[in-house]
């Protein structure tokens, strides 16, 4: 984690050090004023990366439903067996004889090459939920007052408190990183009566034991033979715990302590996926052992501590707040005429995004999935697997930018175990060398299409997986990470490539068959496919010279020549979304792919390629902007890519009003993550963009983001930005870099009188305005360089920046 900076000027920012300090939360903490009912709409998630909660707050009897991320049916060991998606014969004449067709000219509908080339999905399984812990109080009578049921970002901790009956009760929910376990904390200032069990879901049997003060249950997937287990230990310095067959009965006056333990026997390695040696139960166990050891106050200090490193990094005010609503009842009158209300919203919006993702994506467990790490169901929407047409990408959008990339750790180590398989993929299907995957992938390593006709086919999700790695070398400059890690997953996506792709007739090389997902016919070198070859083509092309790979970077540089960019305006100034002018003005199709280049790509940009960039926003406009969450939080990032902050901040709005539950939860929907974590990244790149080279400050930022302060973010080159502006624009800019070099800026502080400060040392006299807005340090590792405009006031004859 890169900490974060001291402002040197720094009065007027002293709050966002009060706030990264804990102090001020207002802007960090989902609350209501009655407890949910609806999993999906209301219940509230905490999550460790490999485990995750959703706390209902119930008066007489609370529901702690868990998830833990390797639970999946289907998969190796499933009765009728499993293939990983992967033929025994070669496809490729097939492969190739539709490609040349495509190339040749002929258009395919998705129905006839799913016929041809897809694969029925065979014990692909599905994320299942694990079950419920539940603790039930002995009724009481008496009415309820003062509930409040919160979420605080800040420390990862889920509060539930209310008074009954003359007593107060307080409970607590977090879920450790550190110490692998779910805790729940229950004080009261009477005597609480409870019984506490685990509830499995109905369509799993388990042998419950129970002892003293614990319950264990274990089991086995009935489909795929995993096992799993879930141990409980209930902890209280008073009173008496019993046990009868299947509970605990609590008698307590002090605070009882609930830990909970739950493992599988899954380990992420293609092709055996059940760890040897290991019983579930044994570790469970052992996690409760030693968090029993821990107790309760040293566990939340052990979480608070990891989970508040992460979480204090990024400091965004919008000028919001502070509201008495609760936040069901802020979101529902978002953009109703309350500004400071929204622009609270619109921060804890990107608050929950940033938390979102450091309690669904930890080191040691499988990358975030279309649900994070959250799932209630046995058959969840899409399988909650992990599609990589767009939503596992969109996951990771703000890792890196959001300064989280502690939590980009499980999508590298998932695509590293998916090149094995990948490689059988490219050899099989296409007769090619390197690794390739199609559109959807699971926890066990299914590299192969399905056959669902509108869906099956993204043989370009290797070089897409690849550039996370790429952009995490831009954004960490780590040499070694370059060429253990990233550099072996680009190379193998660009075998790939150099060997599938074809010959067009225009001599041109393309990708065929291509589909531009989801619709449309199959072609060959739709605009997609070509723009993220292009782009993994250059950035591989890159490495391979970092790496001193001079032979391999000759063959990327002779492919990039003779590549087709896929970037074509067509007859109504769109950009096409095919080789062919096939548009239809009049589509408004979620997937808007054939955007790739203007984001996540950058070979579309405003200053350098103002043609493309006005064909992209042609066709932009021409989709409209209502869609998904997921679609919407695209074009948050697409209409900031473009340096159009009102209309970004537009489709912000839209996604807030009308795909964001009470929960602030993204929705499809139904509910789906990718949208929470699409849009987070989107205010950021309202914020501060470095695709291009050059750090941009406030290059889509809204008139309605009229004051404010961002504290943390982070640009490509290992850079850390802090931000304060005002009507008039940037005020303040302070970049602290990790590297030695040259960083070069964009601000509108440039373009007028300005101080600097290198370090703690501010600069005798302004400085006359620079060429262009731009401005370049050589920066030095662990140095700060600040820049504040000489004129800190914003008065009424100053121009609006
Ligand atoms: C893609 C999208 C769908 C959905 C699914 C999980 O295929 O087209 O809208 O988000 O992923």
């Amino acid at each position: 984690m890169t900490k974060p900076l001291v402002f040197g000027f720094a009065a007027m920012l002293a709050a966002s050090a009060a706030v990264a300090q804990g102090v001020d939360k207002s802007t960090a903490v989902l609350w209501y004023d009655k407890p949910a009912t609806d999993w999906e709409k209301e219940a509230l998630p905490i999550g460790n990366g490999r485990m995750g909660a959703m706390i209902f707050g119930g008066i007489d009897a609370e529901r702690v439903q868990i998830s833990e991320k390797s639970l999946w049916t289907g998969g190796p060991g499933t009765d009728g067996g499993y293939d990983f998606g992967l033929p025994n014969d070669s496809q490729a004449a097939r492969m190739k004889a539709i490609g040349s067709k495509l190339v040749d000219g002929a258009t395919l509908a998705p129905e006839d090459v799913a016929r041809q080339l897809g694969r029925k999905m065979h014990n692909y399984g599905d994320y299942q939920s694990f079950g419920d812990l539940v603790i039930e109080r002995d009724a009481d009578p008496a009415p309820v007052s003062n509930y409040r049921r919160e979420l605080d970002l800040f420390d990862g901790v889920a509060r539930v408190s209310f008074s009954q009956g003359g007593a107060d009760l307080e409970r607590e929910y977090f879920v450790s990183y550190p110490d692998q376990v779910i805790v729940a904390h229950w004080t009261s200032t009477g005597t609480q009566k409870l019984r506490v069990r685990f509830a499995m879901p109905d369509n799993r049997s388990v042998e419950t034991r129970t002892d003293k003060t614990k319950v264990r249950v274990t089991g086995a997937l009935k489909s795929n033979g995993l096992r799993y287990a879930a141990m409980l230990r209930v902890l209280t310095d008073c009173g008496s715990v019993t046990a009868d067959e299947y509970s605990l009965r609590v008698e307590s006056s002090c605070p009882v302590t609930f830990i909970v333990g739950a493992r599988t026997n899954y380990q992420m390695r293609y092709p055996d996926y059940r760890a040897a040696g290991v019983e579930p139960a044994d570790v469970a166990a052992q996690d409760v052992l030693r968090a029993t050891d821990l107790r309760h106050d040293a566990l939340l200090d052990h979480h608070a501590a990891d989970h508040t490193a992460l979480f204090s990094a990024v400091k965004l005010d919008l000028g919001g707040g502070p509201s008495k609503l609760p936040t069901d009842q802020l979101r529902a009158s978002y953009a109703t005429g309350n500004e400071a209300n929204d622009r609270l919203l619109e921060t804890l919006y990107f608050n929950y995004g940033r938390y979102l993702l450091i309690a669904s994506s930890r080191p040691g467990s499988l990358p975030a999935n279309l649900q994070g790490v959250w799932n209630d169901k046995a058959t969840p929407p899409w399988n909650a697997d992990y599609h990589v047409n767009i939503n596992l990408q969109m996951n990771y959008w703000p890792a890196e930018s959001a300064n989280l990339a502690e939590t980009v750790g499980p999508l590298f180590d998932f695509v590293d175990h998916l090149v094995p398989p990948g490689r059988l993929a490219a050899q099989r299907y296409f007769g090619a060398q390197g690794w390739t995957m199609f559109l959807n992938t699971n926890a066990w390593g299914y590299v192969g299409p399905i056959d669902w006709p509108t869906a099956f086919w993204q043989p370009e999700a290797s070089a897409w997986l690849a550039r996370h790695f790429w952009e995490h070398y831009l954004y960490t400059r780590d040499d070694v990470f370059l060429r253990k890690r990233a550099w072996p997953v680009m190379k193998g996506a660009t075998e790939f490539w150099l060997d599938a792709l074809m010959t067009g007739k225009d001599g041109r090389l393309v990708v065929s068959p291509s589909y531009s997902p989801e619709h449309g016919p199959f072609t060959a070198g739709a605009s997609m496919s070509q723009q993220i070859v292009s782009d993994l083509f250059e950035s591989s092309l890159e490495a391979a010279r970092k790496q001193g790979d001079t032979a391999f970077a000759a063959r990327i540089d002779a492919a990039l020549k003779k590549l087709d960019r896929g970037l074509r305006v067509g007859s109504w100034g769109q950009l096409q979304e095919w080789q062919g002018d096939l548009d239809d003005a009049k589509d408004d199709h979620r997937h808007v792919s054939h955007l790739f280049a203007l984001h996540p790509g950058h070979a579309i940009d405003p200053g350098t390629t103002p043609e493309l960039a006005a064909a992209a926003r042609k066709t932009l406009d021409a989709r409209g902007d209502a869609s998904t969450g997921w679609s919407r939080a695209w074009k948050i990032n697409f209409w900031a890519r473009l340096r159009d902050g009102e209309r970004a901040h537009k489709l912000l709005e839209g996604l807030l009003r009308d795909s964001t539950l009470p929960n602030l939860w993204d929705t499809h929907p139904p509910f789906q993550i990718d949208g929470n974590f699409g849009a987070t990244a989107g205010i950021v790149e309202m914020l501060l963009q470095s695709q291009t080279g050059v750090i941009d400050i406030l290059p889509a930022k809204p008139a309605a983001w009229r004051a404010g302060s961002v504290f943390g973010i982070r640009a490509r080159g290992d850079a850390t930005v802090s931000i304060a502006w005002d009507a008039c624009g940037a005020k303040i800019v302070e970049v602290t870099a990790g590297h030695e070099g040259p960083l070069t800026l964009r601000s509108s502080i440039f373009t007028q009188d300005f101080r600097v400060s290198v370090g703690n040392v501010l600069s005798e006299a302004p400085e006359a305005p620079s060429p262009g807005g731009l401005r370049t340090v050589d920066a030095r590792p662990g140095v700060t360089y600040g820049f504040a405009r000489a004129a800190q006031t914003c008065g009424p004859n100053q121009p609006p920046r």
